[in-house]
């Protein structure tokens, strides 16, 4: 599903009718301040959207698919641009870059001259234009590839609302630095923007602010196409296409709950997030130092260079190599890892580096320089085994999962015009299943939930849910709830009586608390006339 970002006039291409009325008055809103802070009008608006992971948690940077969904949340992006040769900055080798937010009070005006070359972002500061400049810098690096490297950009004004709750889980930066890449690119005269290229150059990018990310948000950002979620590949190469749920009786639909406890990466990634990919990348090394002796972990998209699915390719090409026929569908061969990996990484306590250099036979000093020296990270034990576990049973888990929506020989009766069938009942039974399961994994396998969330799981599911989990890094952040659409209300209602009204959440914040949503589209370009 590549091809070029959609490029529109018209917000109904964009939005839900339901939602256009509310959408309308925020985009007048954006445009009116535009012209009140810059004394002139915006060209153009780029969005993004913000997004909810259906299923496949933290398997996105070991290269397996997962099958996230755009949401109704975004950010939009307005814009005017100016040649900078036709301003008195060009003679100091500078454009310039003028940046307000419509939440000024928590987002302050910025104003930079940007020199020529690389744009500077400091990742050690937490400051909110960065992701624009994120953004920025990744749009360069394409238009200099082609138009050459003493390509000069436009300047711009900018002027950004986003809905997406920041650390959040709902990947707000995604969104961001999304909409900031496809906005200087469109400033800059281009027009067929191919998502492929956007995605790759957003998840580059983020990676500038110092988050080791995978690519799922930003693919799920770009790709996503309205009424469907989308399943992300990583390996062989990145690609996503669309998949539709079956309709069913009670119907579906998907409830996303704020913890309100924030995990910001750029502070605890060290201890999180940072630190898992480590492990499951050390986890890549070891297991392949033990099952494909003599040969070497495969270079690949991973953000270390390597990954669980590396080896796992690694491995199954030797056996089909060494006479074991075709190849095992996927199911299968996740399988045998899990039983593999049970067998092998038996230190329930972690792995020390002595240990991971011992078993890959190299130095400590390698082992640093291979693992711990790209992103700043804190442990002394990695848990190998348990990580690793979690990614092939979550990603085992995706596959049943797109198996329950793909395979019409699982489905329920297509005819059951009204009344809750039981079949159609077990099926939603059967998908919400997986989606606890994989709660429970990240819970006690991941280590990545936390007890706000674990509540909100048991309130959901106590309330009439099907299947409730964590959604996005977790350690705080969203959740999300496969539920019956009849029973939305009352769901909300416990959440109110047994969660937010025990905490302290200002008006504002409980607006975006609970959010129904459905799959809603991707990345676009709204022109203005
Ligand atoms: P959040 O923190 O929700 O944006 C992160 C990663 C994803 C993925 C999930 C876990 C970034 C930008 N995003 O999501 O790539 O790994 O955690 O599945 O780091
Ligand atoms: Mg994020």
């Amino acid at each position: 599903m590549s091809g070029p970002v959609p490029q529109t006039t018209a917000l109904q291409d964009v939005y839900t009718a339901e939602s256009l009325g509310e959408q309308g008055v925020r985009w007048n809103t954006l445009l009116e301040k535009f012209q009140e802070t810059y004394g002139t009008s915006a060209e153009f608006v780029a969005r993004s959207p913000g997004r909810v992971n259906i299923i496949g948690e933290h398997i996105d940077y070991s290269l397996y698919p997962c099958l996230p969904m755009a949401i109704y949340p975004d950010v939009i992006v307005a814009v005017s641009s100016t040649a900078a040769s036709d301003e008195p900055a060009s003679t100091t080798g500078t454009y310039k870059l003028q940046i307000a937010n419509v939440a000024s009070d928590r987002f302050p005006t910025r104003e930079f001259d940007v020199p020529y070359g690389d744009v500077e972002i400091d990742a050690t500061k937490h400051e909110w234009t960065n992701y624009f400049k994120a953004g920025l810098r990744g749009a360069l690096e394409l238009l200099r590839k082609k138009h050459g490297q003493d390509f000069k950009p436009r300047s711009m004004k900018v002027l950004m609302d986003g809905t997406v709750p920041a650390g959040g889980g709902l990947s707000s930066s995604a969104a961001f630095v999304s909409a900031a890449a496809l906005a200087v690119m469109f400033a800059n005269g281009e027009r067929d923007i191919d998502k492929k290229a956007l995605t790759e150059v957003a998840i580059v990018s983020e990676r500038a602010v110092g988050v080791n990310s995978g690519g799922m948000d930003q693919s799920a950002s770009v790709f996503s196409e309205m009424g469907s979620a989308l399943l992300v590949s990583f390996s062989p190469s990145l690609s996503a296409r669309p998949v539709f749920f079956p309709k069913t009786n009670p119907e579906l639909c998907f409830l996303i709950a704020q913890s309100f406890v924030t995990s910001n990466k750029q502070v605890t990634g060290p201890i999180h997030y940072n630190l898992r990919v480590v492990e499951v990348s050390m986890a890549a090394a070891v297991l392949n130092a033990k099952f494909c002796p003599g040969t070497e972990l495969p270079k690949d998209a991973g953000p270390l260079g390597v990954s669980l699915r590396g080896f796992h390719d690694n491995y199954f090409n030797a056996q089909q190599k060494d006479g074991g026929g075709n190849a095992k569908p996927l199911p299968e061969q996740l399988a045998e890892l899990i039983e593999m990996t049970k067998s092998a990484l038996d230190k329930e306590e972690g792995y020390t580096v002595a240990d991971v250099a011992a078993l890959t036979g190299t130095t400590v000093e390698d082992v640093k320089a291979r693992f711990l020296s790209s992103f700043p990270v804190r442990g002394e034990f990695f848990k190998l085994r348990q990580r690793a576990l979690h990614v092939f049973t979550e990603a085992l888990r995706t596959q049943q999962f797109l198996a329950l929506l793909e395979d019409t020989t699982q489905h329920p009766p297509a005819a059951a015009p009204s009344g809750g069938t039981d079949d159609s009942v077990a099926y939603n039974q059967r998908l919400g299943s997986l989606m606890n399961q994989t709660q429970d994994s990240c819970r006690d396998v991941y280590e990545c939930s936390c007890p706000e969330i674990d509540q909100i799981c048991g309130i959901i599911r106590g309330a009439g849910g099907y299947g409730s989990r964590l959604t996005g890094a977790g350690w705080g952040g969203c959740s999300v709830h496969l539920v019956p659409a009849d029973k939305v209300e009352d769901i909300k209602k416990a959440l109110v009586e047994q969660y937010y009204s025990k905490r302290t959440v200002s008006d504002k914040d409980m607006e975006g608390a609970i959010v129904v949503s459905r799959p809603m589209s991707g990345s676009a370009v709204v022109t203005l006339d």
